[in-house]
């Protein structure tokens, strides 16, 4: 794993959204050390700042989990605003709340904040026996259609392995087109913590 510097480089917030369970602390904890990422030092907690490749480019995509029980879902519209794009972890292998997830992703969606912005789906705990596939979850949360205003994309992946979260968060590397100038990290947190909606 290698640090390097964010300075000069676009930095483009990425929202970590799923169910409770669905392995986002886990992904967020493999990415901080896996080999194919540089790391960028942070500020702690549940945020991961990953240098990834756009095209020629390189991209600092800031990955936010802002947790998925009941209680934080209803602060997750005080992290929709400059956000670039989505990533939403579905546990594939917990078919009896697939419409769970299904729901969650589509109302998400509905925010105005989030219009346009791409998606990338992490279909998770492919290591599992018997997990959906890619193809059943497109078929079963009919993403053809709930995305069809944005770009998105369907990555499977087990966040424990760590195969396929390289693969997604390149794809969503080339995906994010919005790296507002302003963006500036210290001040979110200070408002995060202002609002005390991230657990410590
Ligand atoms: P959350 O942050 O979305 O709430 P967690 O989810 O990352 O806490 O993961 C919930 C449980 O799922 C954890 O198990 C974790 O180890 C497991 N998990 C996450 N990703 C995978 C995966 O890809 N494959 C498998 N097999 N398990 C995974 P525990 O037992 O700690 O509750």
């Amino acid at each position: 794993m290698g640090h390097s510097g964010s300075k000069h480089k676009p930095e483009a917030r990425i929202l970590l959204l799923g169910l409770d369970g669905a392995g986002k602390s886990t992904l967020l904890y493999k990415l901080k050390y896996n080999e194919d990422f540089h790391t960028v030092p942070t500020i702690g907690f549940n945020v991961e700042m990953i240098e990834a490749k756009k095209n020629r480019d390189k991209i600092i995509l800031t990955v936010w989990d802002v947790g998925g029980q009941i209680k934080m879902r209803a602060h997750w519209k005080n992290f929709y605003q400059d956000t670039a794009g989505i990533v939403f972890v579905v546990d594939s292998s917990d078919i009896k709340r697939l419409d769970e997830a299904k729901g969650i992703l589509e109302h998400t969606l509905k925010s105005e904040h989030l219009r346009g912005l791409p998606v990338v789906v992490f279909a998770n705990k492919q290591d599992i026996v018997g997990a959906a596939t890619v193809t059943e979850i497109t078929g079963q949360f009919n993403l053809r259609k709930s995305c069809n205003e944005r770009d998105w994309f369907i990555q499977p992946c087990s966040a424990l392995t760590g195969a396929g979260l390289v693969d997604g968060f390149r794809r969503m590397a080339h995906l994010v087109k919005k790296t507002p100038e302003d963006n500036n990290i210290k001040e979110t947190v200070k408002y995060i913590r202002s609002k005390s909606v991230i657990k410590k």
